[in-house]
């Protein structure tokens, strides 16, 4: 017997089997991880190729950073880093997502192929994005998210992390869909690493099943998050560079895979993509032995 296991569907995507696998392309001089690697369409478009060649069912195109601390670039700016490589995807048949905060952003890269909506302020940052999603008709990420990224770390004040997560994801999910966004349509996303310290990001991998709650597809991006730093730092705390985190991040799809999540959005794909196979594989053979 094959099962979900709850991990659902996103109207308007393919239906997999298992974990899906996201890759990131950051378009951008000065992502955390892997800022200014990738900052040109040519080299962008290859890095999307090379993901999807690793295994990756989707790619996530962004052209503007939200590490923590980060100001905002201008939308011309924007514009121009995102959509050719969306387009240049898209067209060689890659299944796009565009990471934006911006409505016109978000209706440019739709009309260049993109096919899913990744907003990490679920629409808190552009009062236009909601409409523009809804009327585009595409798929749209609700990620948990408390403002802008140059002063999110004052918000990462919690008293119960996966309680106060899960309501104001709630109140995200009912805002998409009171905007006319088609409710079989949102995933959502705990935000890890957006207004939150490492204890939190760890409780809410731990407790994942919890936002299961929401009845959404669940994306989890952990990927060289600081959270994983901290973990994987040395005796006197000093963390690896995000690059050195991608072992940690499998460890995470892992887990993710195993609790039902729908997707994981990585830089580096091969470790996850082989994580979520063994996950399934994992799966299929439980349900194997409990079969009658
Ligand atoms: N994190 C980043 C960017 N985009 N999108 C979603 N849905 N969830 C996330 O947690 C998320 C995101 C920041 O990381 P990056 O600079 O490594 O891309």
């Amino acid at each position: 017997m094959t099962t979900l296991r709850g991990r659902g569907r996103v109207a308007g995507l393919p239906e997999w089997d298992r974990c899906a696998v996201m890759g990131v392309v950051n378009v951008t001089p000065d992502s955390f991880s892997d800022g200014g690697q990738w900052f040109d369409t040519e080299l962008a478009v290859k890095r999307g190729h090379e993901l999807i060649t690793a295994g990756a069912d989707l790619v996530d195109v962004g052209g503007e950073s939200t590490r923590p601390g980060a100001a905002r670039v201008d939308e011309a700016e924007e514009l121009r880093r995102v959509i050719p490589v969306v387009r240049e995807l898209a067209a060689a048949g890659a299944l796009v997502s565009v990471d934006t905060m911006r409505a016109t952003v978000a209706e440019r890269a739709v009309e260049a192929g993109a096919r899913l909506v990744n907003d990490v302020s679920a629409g808190g940052a552009d009062p236009a994005m909601i409409p523009t999603v809804a009327a585009a008709g595409v798929p749209f990420v609700v990620m948990h998210w408390r403002g802008q990224s140059i002063d999110m770390n004052n918000r990462a004040v919690y008293r119960d992390v996966v309680g106060e997560v899960l309501a104001e994801l709630r109140t995200g999910l009912e805002r998409a869909v009171a905007g006319g966004i088609d409710p079989e349509r949102i995933v959502i996303d705990p935000g890890l690493g957006f207004a939150k310290e490492a204890e939190h990001d760890l409780t809410l991998v731990a407790q994942l099943s919890a936002l299961r709650a929401l009845g959404r597809p669940l994306l989890v991006a952990a990927s060289r998050k600081r959270f994983l730093g901290r973990v994987l730092a040395s005796g006197d705390g000093t963390p690896p560079p995000a690059r050195e985190r991608d072992a940690a991040t499998a460890a995470v799809t892992a887990i993710a895979a195993r609790e039902g999540a729908w997707a994981v959005r990585v830089h580096e794909v091969r470790a996850s993509a082989d994580a979520v196979r063994v996950a399934r594989a994992i799966e299929a053979a439980g349900d194997t032995a409990g079969a009658p």
